[in-house]
């Protein structure tokens, strides 16, 4: 049995335990101030202003303010637009770099046991055992998916290895009133909602009952009913987005929050900044996560930024901001509750870095062992599992057990096999589908569009797929 400890929620609580978010508001201690050998406050000899302009050349770790006084021992301080600011007597630049990086808060060791004196959020059995089998069937749906590209039954498919625990325990942890606005590898929250199986299998093969009707890649799901707003290829549009759906919450009153995933790359585009800033400027309640997996398909995180990772981004933006270990799903569902009540509760968004490793390709149209050792795949793999960490303490507890395990795993399998060879034979949307749903009244161009693709079909009859209804 694990030992945690279950604490009240209270948002004073949360803030005073272990999962210490990074404060937007840190002070900022001073050195003891210059004192003239008068007692007058006055500028230094010039002797001391070189010395300290050579010193100054050097950049402090951090910055320490030399603070000047006045008679009354008093900061020098005057405001400035944005508010008051103190004068220094030292010119040191703040460093690009601190000694330490930023820790990462997990609950869970690499074997599943829970690390003495970590703080945690309980977990019930039932919610643990529904986390955990929710796992497995991410994990059995992207295999057989996979499989089913590279047999050529689908045209494209991206999978969520390595990061199920994100995925599993960030939808645990909200409330379903809590919009989703996707970046593309989080299918486990739609999964958690209610989105089912064959839902998936619809939408990757385009059937007519398929979210999108065909319109769409495999894996650009939305559903308005689960609040899941469709995933779009084009990284990071959906932050600035975030902002607004979560601006519009809260003229609204709302107790829900806008939750807007990025990858890595996603934080290099120009919407990860402007979304940061909009939502903090605005108070928006939007709970940003970064999942960082290490790579943006090829590029690494060394070449992706120099800071330390994304979680420092968000004091620079005035965002409280944690960093959580990702593969760890104990950590994840107590951070993600704990910044959820923060956003909702305070009204201003949230940053988590979820720190984990994207154990497959990018996708069906990557091969990532061309720039990346296969070793490296393997020990995430095995010594790092997001899922066999979590399996072990849920079992561990004694809700979990090796024969339950191989019956999921059957059942799921067959039907999952089964959604895929119904979505493969099922009906296609028909041509007219192409060019409806935006426009109440279809525009003349794209009327024009209509009747020439009809014209070339008819011409070409041969090239186009004899299973589209005309
Ligand atoms: C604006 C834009 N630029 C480039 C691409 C091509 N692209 C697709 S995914 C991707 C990498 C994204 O990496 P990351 O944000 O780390 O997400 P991950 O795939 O690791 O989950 C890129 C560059 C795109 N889809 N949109
Ligand atoms: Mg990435």
């Amino acid at each position: 049995m694990g030992s945690w400890f279950a604490r009240s929620r209270s948002i004073p609580y949360l803030l005073k335990r272990n999962i210490s978010f990074l404060h937007a508001n840190s002070s900022c201690k001073t050195l003891p101030p210059y004192k003239s050998p008068h007692g007058f406050r006055e500028r230094p000899p010039a002797s001391i202003l070189s010395f300290r302009r050579l010193e100054s050349a050097m950049v402090g770790k951090q910055a320490q303010a030399v603070a000047y006084t006045d008679d009354d021992g008093e900061s020098q301080s005057i405001e400035f637009p944005g508010g008051r600011v103190g004068f220094t007597t030292q010119m040191e630049f703040i460093s690009e770099a601190t000694d330490k990086r930023v820790p990462c808060y997990r609950v869970l060791d690499d074997d599943g046991f829970p690390i003495a004196g970590t703080r945690f959020d309980q977990l019930d059995e039932e919610t643990a055992v529904r986390m955990y089998k929710s796992m497995v069937s991410l994990q059995i749906m992207d295999t057989i998916f996979y499989e089913a590209q590279r047999q050529g039954r689908l045209s494209f498919y991206l999978t969520s290895t390595g990061e199920e625990a994100i995925n599993i325990a960030t939808a645990a942890a909200l409330s379903p009133d809590d919009i989703i606005l996707p970046q593309y590898r989080e299918p486990g929250i739609l999964l958690w909602r209610g989105f089912s199986i064959e839902e998936f299998a619809s939408q990757c093969f385009g059937t007519k009952d398929g979210h999108g009707k065909g319109r769409q890649m495999p894996i650009h799901y939305g559903s308005k009913d689960l609040n899941f707003i469709t995933v779009s290829s084009p990284i990071a549009t959906q932050l600035p987005q975030a902002a607004g759906v979560a601006y519009s919450l809260k003229m609204d009153g709302k107790e829900a929050c806008a939750v807007a995933f990025t990858g890595d790359g996603g934080t290099s585009e120009g919407d990860f900044h402007a979304a940061m800033n909009f939502a903090a400027v605005m108070e928006a309640p939007v709970l940003f996560i970064c999942r960082n997996n290490g790579w943006a398909i090829s590029t690494p995180v060394s070449e992706q930024f120099r800071s330390d990772g994304v979680v420092v981004k968000g004091q620079a933006y005035g965002i409280r901001s944690i960093r959580v270990d990702g593969n760890d799903a104990l950590a994840v569902y107590s951070a993600i509750r704990a910044a959820r009540m923060m956003v909702v509760r305070e009204q201003k968004p949230v940053l988590v870095e979820a720190l984990t490793y994207r154990v497959g390709h990018h996708s069906t149209s990557d091969d990532s062992t061309k720039y990346r050792s296969v070793k490296e795949i393997e020990q995430w793999k095995r010594s790092r599992n997001p899922m066999t960490r979590f399996r072990n303490w849920v079992q561990a507890n004694g809700w979990w057990s090796d024969q339950e395990e191989a019956e999921l795993r059957g059942t799921l399998r067959n039907q999952v096999l089964k959604a895929i060879q119904v979505a493969e034979k099922a009906e296609k949307p028909c041509l007219g589908d192409l060019f409806s749903d935006v426009y109440d009244k279809l525009p003349s161009n794209l009327q024009q569009q209509e009747k020439s693709l009809r014209q070339t079909i008819t011409r070409h009859k041969q090239d186009f797929p004899p299973d589209v209804p005309l």
